[in-house]
């Protein structure tokens, strides 16, 4: 008789999902089945800190209960007409999200790579209908180390080979310039004049929390508009509080708006994690060069996305989000340039607000971020490696002072073990 092997509830789930869908993750290996605030639940019962709040879509906490609350009211009603039909939440919505970001106008999207897509479809129609480039003849820039998503077109920006490889052809249309380089792009801008936007992250995330000047976007934003340019930021990871204030590159409550790009990109956490939404804004100028039946969604704009999203950005002005954010990610930082003292292990730390990285000093080939990541999950505290040797540090904005202590000494346990 052979025995088959006996596993645990996580195994047997890890192992499902390796039979049945596709390999195109590598996960942490815990099995989530609940989550509340700052803390998620694997099918074993342990609890965990959530630093990675799903890539910061979960801001304002797991399940909040206002978020929840929209989600259920809503859902009991309708939830989805397509764009065939006016629903009553869509223009509600569309209203409150302009309003709070200073914006004519918005396009609702799901994921954040759709918004992102739709912005460069935006970008070519405006350059086209405004600013006047010969047929097919647009570019779009972007910043080396990019990431906005997994499409085709957007992977076309891409210089990471992990997300390219295999994939083209690409889409043409496209260059690249060196992140936080002013002088880069306006050498670009004087030898092409067929530059229709630049597309660019305040902070780039998947690189692993690369803070730009503090004077990038400003001068970024001067140069598009010498050169007649479109500035399109994608806040998608950055925006809604993570980085101690509404929005990275602007702030929303400057009556002048300066630093204001022209398109401005959204998802995550506008809907809090319940939902996938996005969001493009503009104003007229750009947005009402798309006409009535040239781009849309089914699920884009559906009541129920809708209903969730504005109860979300309200939670996080409500809750002060961003300021706790603010004060909460000082503290961190310096919690974790003690701990880098006092361990060695840590070469750098780097974030704005409570995004966060920490780059851990071992080669970008080696394992020994995600041994320490296994570490954190041993100890109760669930983080991803970026990149081999960087892990973000990215807990839900709802976190407390004496969290994140907890947390702090979580972290210093776990890589003082690893000695
Ligand atoms: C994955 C990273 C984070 C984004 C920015 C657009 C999108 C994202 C700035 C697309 C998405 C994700 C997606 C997820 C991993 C992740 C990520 F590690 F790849 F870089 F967050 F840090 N713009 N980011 O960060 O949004 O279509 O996914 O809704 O693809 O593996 P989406």
């Amino acid at each position: 008789m052979t025995s088959l092997p006996i596993l645990n509830i996580s195994e047997s789930l890890i192992e499902k999902e390796s039979k049945y869908g596709a390999h195109n993750y590598h996960p942490l290996p815990v099995v989530l089945e609940r989550g509340e605030g700052v803390f998620v639940w694997d099918v074993e019962g342990n609890r965990y800190f959530d630093f990675l709040s799903a890539y910061s879509a979960v801001n304002q906490g797991h399940c909040h209960p206002r978020i929840i609350n929209a989600l259920k009211l809503q859902a009991e009603k309708l939830t989805l007409t397509s764009r065939a039909f006016f629903n009553d939440k869509l223009g509600d919505f569309e209203e409150y999200i302009c309003n709070l970001f200073g914006f004519d106008k918005a396009l609702i999207m799901n994921s954040g790579v759709e918004a992102v897509e739709s912005a460069m479809k935006l970008c070519r129609k405006w350059a086209y209908r405004v600013k006047g480039v010969p047929t097919d003849q647009a570019k779009i820039v972007f910043a080396a180390g990019n990431f906005h998503g997994r499409t085709i077109s957007v992977i076309s920006a891409s210089d990471d080979e992990t997300a390219t490889k295999d994939f083209g052809p690409f889409v043409s249309g496209i260059v690249q310039v060196p992140y936080n380089d002013v002088e880069a792009f306006q050498e670009l801008l004087e030898r092409d004049k067929n530059i229709a936007g630049f597309i660019v992250e305040p902070i780039q995330g998947e690189a692993g929390v690369v803070v730009p000047d503090s004077d990038y976007l400003p001068r970024i934003k001067a140069l598009c508009k010498t050169y007649n340019v479109l500035f399109i930021v994608d806040e998608i990871q950055t925006g809604i509080a993570r980085t101690g204030s509404m929005l990275t590159s602007y702030d929303i409550y400057d009556q002048e708006r300066s630093n204001q790009p022209d398109v401005l990109i959204l998802g995550k956490a506008i809907s809090g994690g319940v939902l996938p939404v996005s969001a493009v804004l503009a104003n007229d100028e750009v947005m009402l060069t798309i006409k009535p039946g040239e781009h849309g969604s089914t699920y884009g704009g559906n009541p129920l996305a809708c209903a969730v999203a504005k109860e979300a950005l309200q939670v996080v002005i409500d809750e002060d989000l961003a300021n706790n954010a603010l004060i909460l990610g000082e503290q961190f930082r310096l919690g974790l340039e003690e701990i880098a003292g006092r361990t060695g292990l840590i070469k750098e730390v780097r974030g704005k607000g409570l995004l966060n990285a920490i780059v851990i000093d071992s080669t970008e080939d080696s394992d020994v971020a995600w041994d320490i990541c296994m570490k954190f999950k041993e100890n109760g505290l669930l983080a991803k490696p970026t990149h081999g040797n960087k892990i973000r540090l990215a807990p839900p904005l709802v976190i407390t002072e004496d969290q994140v202590k907890e947390c702090l000494e979580i972290i210093e346990r776990s890589l003082l073990s690893m000695k």
